[in-house]
């Protein structure tokens, strides 16, 4: 107890999204996700339990946390202090390397690397797919981030069952990402009130999650199979009927913006060509393109027509959470 602990957790990009909530307390989605974990966008976070705090001292990015703005943290480390028995605060600092809220999943990565801090700070060892439930607990989408490569969120019926496991730790054929980053501006609608708006009010909510899984079952092939085309045709269609319930919402909204078709028409274009690029969406404007090292030249030569060199960021696959 008292030791200073750091986790490295790396943000995903889900293929086949998690979109509603069956249980909102507990963080149970409405169905099974599929993420690919990314190598250059990740969280550092130091945690120490102090007997000397009186509450919790949370900043990020160097910024002290208001106890609005920290409630989300405070809980967490609620949920890890009951878990190991204590009462003590702690201190948790946290660095993003990841454009925060700028729909590259900053929580995921953050909530990833909470657990894995406060969990080992506290005294606690838990094995992967404990922590994995108790990354859930944070941000359903930090539940994949525990883990490397190819990871699916398995959503289970409660708190014992719903986690991630590796589906493909370590993949042997050329895929990556390149994440178009249009907004930097915080989402308009956090993607927990959307997806709750969508499972209260749209029509079209009943259709997400039987597609959602039959696309699972379809990705998990495909990954097999090694077939970029097909997971990019998989996880490009599975984003659109995503993006569409959000259109039947009431009040309706999107998170597109007009770069966002801008940024769609390209890839089309592209793929139109010859060239193989799939685009993928969540909940903001940016948009992440599906494609192979090999052909990501040509691909980010089109795209600086169009957007800031420095707003095109090329992911590789990347690892699982590690304590550094
Ligand atoms: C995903 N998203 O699978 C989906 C696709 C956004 C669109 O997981 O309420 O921040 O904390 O569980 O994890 C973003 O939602 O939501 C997300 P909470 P989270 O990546």
């Amino acid at each position: 107890m008292n030791k200073s602990i750091t986790a490295r957790a790396h943000t995903n990009i889900a293929l086949i999204k998690y979109w509603g909530k069956a249980d909102p307390k507990l963080i149970i989605p409405q169905n099974s996700s599929l993420s690919l974990t990314l190598e250059p966008f990740y969280t550092d976070t130091t945690v120490q339990f102090l007997p000397t705090l009186d509450q919790d001292q949370i900043s990020i990015d160097g910024q002290l946390l208001t106890n609005v703005a920290g409630l989300r943290v405070r809980e967490f480390l609620d949920l890890v202090r009951q878990r190991a028995g204590i009462q003590t605060f702690a201190r948790v600092a946290s660095t993003n390397h990841v454009p925060t809220a700028a729909g590259l999943a900053s929580s995921a990565s953050g909530f990833a690397a909470l657990a894995a801090a406060a969990s080992k700070a506290a005294g606690l060892e838990l094995s992967l797919p404990e922590l994995s439930r108790l990354a859930r607990r944070g941000s359903g989408s930090a539940t994949r981030s525990i883990y490397g490569g190819f990871v699916e969120w398995q959503k289970g019926h409660n708190d014992a069952d719903s986690l991630a496991l590796p589906f493909q730790e370590n993949i042997d054929f050329d895929i990556q990402m390149i994440a178009i980053l249009l907004d930097p501006r915080p989402k308009k609608v956090a993607s927990r009130a959307g997806m709750a708006q969508v499972v209260a009010t749209s029509p079209y909510y009943a259709a997400w999650p039987p597609t959602a899984e039959k696309d699972l079952l379809a990705m998990k092939a495909a990954i097999l199979k090694k077939d970029l085309n097909l997971i990019g045709q998989l996880a490009e269609t599975n984003a659109m009927k995503m993006h569409a319930t959000t259109l039947s919402a009431n009040p309706p909204f999107t998170y597109f913006e007009p770069e966002t078709l801008q940024a769609i028409e390209i890839i089309q274009n592209l793929r139109n060509n010859g060239i193989s690029c799939y685009y993928t969406m969540d909940a903001g404007p940016n948009v992440k393109v599906i494609c192979s090292a090999k052909e990501t030249p040509a691909i980010l030569a089109q795209l600086r027509q169009h957007f800031p060199a420095d707003h095109l960021l090329v992911a590789k696959p990347g690892p699982g959470i590690a304590y550094i």
